[in-house]
């Protein structure tokens, strides 16, 4: 049994992930969660006290890491500046926690000899043709596009600078864009969602034939546990499913799904520097981890997810009006 902490623990994935850990593994888990607008303590509700500490504080607090890391085992680190939008109406808290936060946490895994993961995006790798055969490899070159994507590339590199001179015991993973419960209103998916349930009509930006490789969180997490327990120390593994979807096609079965018509949308302002597709190829887990996501069949893990939202308004509910505010501002 060993001791976790998973920085981000209040925020989608990190949260998903620790409920993972709880009903998946005897570890035990302790969470540092700055609380940004992103993070919220309603998602960790119901889990077990006595596995579960909460700490409320930054990653980029050299002190406070410092005291964490030196109790724990095993650092998992979710915590960043998660949204593309976001990055490109102020990059200021992306570079501040996605950079610095790491520099802080790999900094106090290597003083106590701590193992460490890292949460990447397949963003890093900027994006594809819509019609190239090849997908992202661990051997593509980094050339992200956004504030965002570059604050997580940056940060990657740290890593594996930090591996390669200072020997810290990390591996990484770079993982497709995930859904599922406890995502935030201002992502795609849960967006149009909540749209539909506002009886607002779902949002695409541009032309709305940009790809996206979508994977359950549960798969993430199961990956990212599989990948601690025995990834090999430097090692990069991506994470997908096989889940390649334009986000017309994405809103046309949501719609569909929910008992409206498939057309019943908008087309709105598009994304500055709007990646065009994304693509794992995720052999490397599959042949080495043994590796196989669970949900294979994306309208039905999508069904789940729409079910989520209905019965957690909530949980949503709260996060929705400042979130369509923001993008009206920007005709999106
Ligand atoms: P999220 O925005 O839902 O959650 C981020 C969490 O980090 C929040 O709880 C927030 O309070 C916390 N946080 C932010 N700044 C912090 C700081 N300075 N100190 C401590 N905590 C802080 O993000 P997410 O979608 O769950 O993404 C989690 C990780 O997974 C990120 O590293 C992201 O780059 C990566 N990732 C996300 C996706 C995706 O599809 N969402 C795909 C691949 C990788
Ligand atoms: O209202 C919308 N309409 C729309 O067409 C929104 C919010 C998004 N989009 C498009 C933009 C993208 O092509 O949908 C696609 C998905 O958008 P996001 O949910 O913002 O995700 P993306 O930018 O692809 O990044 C996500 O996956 C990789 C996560 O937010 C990142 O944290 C992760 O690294």
């Amino acid at each position: 049994m060993s001791k976790l902490l998973v920085t981000g623990g209040a925020g989608f994935i990190g949260s998903n992930f620790v409920r993972y850990l709880i009903d998946h593994t005897d570890h035990t888990v302790s969470v540092l969660d700055k609380l940004t607008y992103a993070g919220d303590l309603t998602t960790l509700a119901g889990l077990p006290a006595e596995r579960l500490r909460f700490v409320q504080g930054d990653v980029c607090d050299p002190q406070l890491v410092d005291e964490l890391v030196r109790d724990h085992d095993v650092v998992v680190h979710f915590a960043a500046e998660s949204h593309n939008d976001n990055s490109l109406s102020d990059p200021s808290p992306f570079i501040q926690t996605n950079l610095v936060g790491t520099y802080t946490l790999i900094e106090a895994a290597r003083r106590y000899e701590a193992r460490y993961h890292h949460i990447s995006t397949d963003e890093v790798y900027g994006d594809l043709k819509l019609d190239d055969p090849e997908r992202f490899t661990e051997q593509t070159p980094y050339n992200p596009s956004s504030p965002y994507s570059a604050s997580k590339a940056g940060s990657d590199l740290l890593v594996r600078a930090w591996v390669r001179s200072f020997g810290l015991q990390a591996t990484l993973s770079n993982c497709s864009n995930n859904y599922g419960p406890y995502q935030h209103v201002e992502k795609f998916i849960p967006r149009q969602i909540t749209n539909i349930i506002d009886g607002e009509r779902p949002k695409l930006y541009g032309n709305g034939l940009n790809v996206r490789d979508w994977i359950h969180v549960d798969d993430h997490s199961s990956a990212v546990l599989r990948i601690i327990e025995r990834g090999r120390i430097g090692e990069t593994y991506l994470i997908g499913a096989d889940g390649e979807k334009n986000n017309r096609e994405v809103v046309e079965t949501i719609l569909e799904l929910m008992g409206r018509s498939r057309d019943d949308y908008d087309h709105v302002n598009d994304r500055a520097g709007h990646d065009l597709r994304y693509g794992i190829d995720w052999t490397r887990l599959r042949r080495e981890l043994d590796w196989q996501p669970q949900y294979r069949d994306f309208a039905s893990g999508l069904a789940q997810t729409i079910d989520w939202y209905r019965a957690n308004e909530f949980w949503w509910r709260p996060k929705k009006a400042a979130t369509e505010a923001k993008y009206a501002a920007v005709g999106q």
